[in-house]
């Protein structure tokens, strides 16, 4: 095992963020933000280093109420890991097990059943479903699961949002189903979803991502897709109208610059998808490709979804599949994993990377904050800071464990209204796709 070693702490980011000593370097920020504008890097730059980290809040905070003034999400939602054994060996990773190890499991028809039943007993809208890269389970069995929980829910009278597994879950799967060819992979990849799609799949996790840079991938998950690939599996995804969210998982041993260009590609990614459901960019977009070296996610004009009279969201956006929703920033958890020496990022950082995602995502509609990852008094203030939705009731959760937490990680509805109504929201149940539910008991239906 190598290890990496913990930063020494830089004296000259040592500053005491104060109240009411606003950074007047800000300020041509604070403009951009208000004509609804695209924000560079170097301007990320900025948001990352400025003391005044109140400021950087505050300008998230004006982003987040001109898209959803007054009200933050939660939603009734289940998770679920099918199996924690994987191929891989990531870094970061406390969840993986290789086969045969302790606590190594693998989940059967009548377990998904049974979760599936639950979740509607529960009056669940949403099943959240990831697992590792099984080396043997065979392809037949991810539709039978599609099928086996949608079966198990109408049986039961009720109605499931399945959002089902990660980028890299998807690759693998089109290895398994020998569907995956090196020189055309989006074939297998379009091939797995569609299948996917008609067992029952209704939208892409965001997770998976970790942060789109190579150094960093080969230092902490060789052996994981590259930015490419994953982000060539979610717009294959939008193409058949499905929606998918997507994460950065920082605070490693990346460096803030990294995490800037992540979400630049990921907002560019955005641009495509937006334009392929009809939005208009920014006539200014071509200045901004000018700042940014091309990819080929990146061809279509600059989108922001808070630019006065110009692309605003339209009302039905939630109809028409085939976008990201969300970005959700998950500050890493050393904790169990490869890189436990490292110290993973304080509340500040998490704050203020929440508040710089919000601000970068300008064609993003949501931000969340992960309350699993982020505690919930954390999210609760980052409700303050851009974030517009804080997640669900979760009740199992495997991937991470604050503060030795065990697998059961459930919240109350009240626990999760309660928090968005002091943070001085109207707490808003959603389903997946953000349409605001409507519920009798566990019967519920969308406005
Ligand atoms: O893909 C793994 C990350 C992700 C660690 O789409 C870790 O609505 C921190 O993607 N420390 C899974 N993070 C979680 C995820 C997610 C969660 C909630 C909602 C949604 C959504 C997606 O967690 C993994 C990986 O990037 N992760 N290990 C760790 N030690």
């Amino acid at each position: 095992m190598t290890t990496i070693d913990a930063p020494r702490l830089d004296p000259t980011t040592l500053f005491r963020p104060r109240l009411g000593k606003p950074d007047p370097e800000l300020e041509p920020i604070r403009a951009k933000v208000l004509r609804g504008e695209r924000l560079t890097l170097d301007d990320g730059d900025l948001l990352y280093t400025t003391p005044d980290i109140w400021t950087v809040c505050e300008l998230a905070n004006l982003v987040r109420e001109k898209l959803h003034p007054g009200v933050a999400y939660y939603n009734i939602n289940r998770h679920m890991n099918y199996s924690n054994i994987c191929a891989l060996s990531c870094k970061f990773c406390e969840f993986y097990r290789k086969k045969g190890d302790d606590g190594a499991y693998t989940r059967d028809e009548g377990y998904i059943r049974e979760e599936a039943r639950k979740a509607v007993e529960n009056g669940a809208t949403e099943m959240h479903i990831v697992g590792g890269l099984h080396p043997y389970l065979p392809w037949d069995y991810y539709p039978h699961m599609m099928r086996w929980i949608k079966d198990e829910v109408a049986k039961a009278g009720g109605t499931l949002h399945i959002k089902a597994f990660t980028a890299v879950e998807i690759v693998h799967l089109a290895k398994i189903a020998k569907k995956y060819k090196r020189d055309d992979r989006r074939e297998g990849i379009r091939w797995v979803l569609q299948e996917l799609k008609d067992a029952g799949l209704d939208s892409l996790p965001g997770g998976g991502a970790e942060v789109f840079d190579d150094r960093v991938h080969d230092e902490a998950y060789k052996g994981k897709i590259r930015s490419d690939v994953w982000l060539d599996v979610h717009t294959i995804a939008h193409e058949l109208g499905l929606n998918s969210n997507c994460t950065i998982l920082y605070g490693h041993i990346e460096q803030r610059r990294e995490r800037l260009v992540h979400m630049d590609m990921l907002r560019r990614a955005q641009d495509a998808a937006l334009h392929r459901l009809g939005y208009t960019g920014d006539a200014n977009w071509q200045q901004y490709s000018e700042t940014f070296p091309a990819t080929e996610h990146i061809d279509a004009p600059a989108i922001t979804l808070t630019r006065e009279g110009v692309d605003q969201p339209t009302p039905d956006m939630s109809a028409n599949g085939g976008y990201f929703q969300t970005i959700i920033p998950l500050p890493f958890f050393p904790d169990g994993s490869e890189l436990e020496n490292l110290p993973g990022p304080t509340g500040l950082e998490n704050l203020r990377t929440l508040a710089v995602a919000r601000l970068m995502l300008d064609n993003f509609p949501h931000a969340k904050a992960f309350w699993i990852m982020q505690t919930l008094p954390m999210s609760q203030l980052m409700l303050q800071a851009g974030a517009d939705d804080i997640d669900g009731t979760v009740v199992w959760y495997d991937i991470t464990k604050v503060g030795g937490a065990s697998t059961h990680q459930e919240t109350t509805v009240w626990d999760l209204q309660r928090a968005i109504q002091e943070a001085g929201y109207e707490p808003v149940e959603r389903d997946t796709l953000y349409r605001r539910v409507e519920r009798d008991g566990t019967c519920w239906s969308v406005s």
